[in-house]
């Protein structure tokens, strides 16, 4: 199996399927195309026309979009064990990874990934400000509920530490202020080793995309 990655300082969204084949020790191997290069467009767009990374090869098979590919390899390589096993548990932890998958366009747009940076700072708009409670909401509900059957968010880790993984270390880099249960569910992704492993990659490379170097 093969994913195809962006850069790991600014690619969120490669991040979620890496993280989840990471944790579950699934082999696979990497190739890193870096973003916003002359030539990235081309890199991507021979393994998949829609243009965007992370992309899974395995096989015959190419999957593209970072839920997509998780789902898969939840199906293919974990039998299932990607979401909660309880039928109700399982609705809520999707719903969350599909509101986090389509919304949030502030956190997206104001605060980008860029996971070697610290201490930057942005103006905390009221839109940026709502989502960001909302996050927090959900992760601090979601693991108080769930407390019983693991420390995640919904038990044992799940699909849906993945999609928000990305979000730590946007919150790491801005600052952003968290009630002490959410605090404390970022601190337990990103001390997670796959996330310090992801981060020393980060860390070593060398490109700069301007546009993502806010605050
Ligand atoms: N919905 C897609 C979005 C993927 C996406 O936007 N990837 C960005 C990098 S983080 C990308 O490939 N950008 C390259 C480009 O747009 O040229 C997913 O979840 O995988």
């Amino acid at each position: 199996m093969k994913l195809i990655i962006g850069n790991k300082n600014y690619s969120s969204w490669s991040l979620r399927p890496w993280l989840l084949l990471s944790v579950h020790g699934i082999p696979f191997e990497e190739e890193r195309i870096a973003l916003d290069l002359p030539d990235s467009r081309e890199r991507i767009a021979r393994y998949n026309d829609a243009g965007k990374v992370p992309v899974l090869l395995d096989g015959d098979l190419t999957i593209w979009d970072s839920l997509a590919i998780c789902e898969y390899v939840s199906e293919r390589y974990l039998d299932g064990k990607g979401w909660p096993v309880s039928v109700p548990v399982r609705a809520e932890a999707r719903a969350c990874s599909a509101e986090m998958h389509s919304g949030f366009p502030e956190v997206r747009n104001r605060l980008p990934m860029n996971c070697r940076a610290i201490a930057r700072q942005v103006e905390l708009t009221a839109p940026l400000q709502r989502e960001t409670a909302r996050i927090d909401g959900i992760w601090s509900g979601c693991r108080k509920r769930n407390a019983a059957s693991g420390p995640w968010l919904f038990g044992d880790f799940s699909i849906a530490d993945c999609m928000f993984a990305p979000v730590a270390f946007r919150f790491r880099t801005y600052g952003i202020e968290l009630s002490p249960d959410a605090a404390d569910y970022m601190q337990q992704l990103l001390e997670t080793e796959a996330m310090r492993l992801w981060l020393v990659d980060a860390e070593a490379e060398v490109e700069i995309i301007d546009a993502e170097e806010v605050g």
